[in-house]
């Protein structure tokens, strides 16, 4: 029996640029710098930690109250955009492939970092794709520790050396080895160096093909 455990943002749909356009809000309204390119280290990457990279890269500090004030602030920007993603924005191949491995037995999890994954995942309609849900509400150790994707492992009833892991970001596939589990990276070539295996995306993928590229 085997596990395959998805990151949402970046894997599943693109959220990068609904997060990108929250904290830009958010950056401006505070006269923070903050530009596409430094989105990019936000990936995977905890709502606390993201905006505290932001503040780091202005030269600024916070007290831990007003951090969270503000994230809460983001989050509220993010929430208007996500209310209206549809189905059509789920990534090329993703639903074929999670239907395709199920249906050989496979099973699946969810390991995101997002307080909003749930959400997500009831808007674009691929709640009953996933046999377990573990999101950032569920975990209190962000990636790069492996504590999501053990949680999935365990959820799914599986040995964590049973699961392969599928992120898009380096913090992810560093979790994913932490915990002792394969990582397939997704899209983000910045991922190719520290994965063990790259997909541009799911499309024409099958998980024979996936398991001879990893050794198994
Ligand atoms: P939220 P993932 C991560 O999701 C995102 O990649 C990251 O950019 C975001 O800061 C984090 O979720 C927290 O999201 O503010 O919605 O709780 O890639 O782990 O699915
Ligand atoms: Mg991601």
């Amino acid at each position: 029996m085997k596990g395959y455990i998805f990151d949402l943002d970046g894997v599943i749909v693109d959220t990068a640029k609904y997060h990108y356009l929250g904290w830009k809000r958010l950056a401006d309204e505070l006269g923070l710098r903050f530009t596409a390119q430094d989105n990019e280290l936000l990936k995977g990457v905890s709502r606390i930690r993201s905006f505290e990279i932001i503040l780091e890269l202005n030269g600024r500090e916070m007290p831990a109250e007003e951090i969270e004030k503000y994230c809460t602030v983001k989050n509220e920007y993010y929430v208007q955009y996500i209310r209206r993603i549809t189905p059509d924005e789920i990534l090329p191949g993703v639903r074929g492939f999670i239907r395709e491995i199920r249906r050989e037995g496979i099973r699946t999890a969810l390991g995101s970092a997002s307080k909003n994954a749930r959400t997500i995942l009831d808007r674009l309609g691929l709640e009953s794709y996933f046999d377990a849900v573990i999101d950032g509400t569920m975990v209190s150790k962000a990636k790069p520790d492996p504590e999501v994707f053990l949680k999935g492992a365990e959820a799914l009833g599986l040995d964590p050396g049973d699961c392969i892991v599928f992120e898009d970001a380096v913090a992810g596939i560093v979790a994913a080895h932490n915990g002792g589990m394969k990582a397939v990276g997704v899209g983000n070539a910045e991922v190719r160096e520290c994965c063990d295996f790259f997909i541009p995306s799911f499309s024409g993928l099958t998980a024979a093909v996936i398991e001879k590229k990893l050794g198994l």
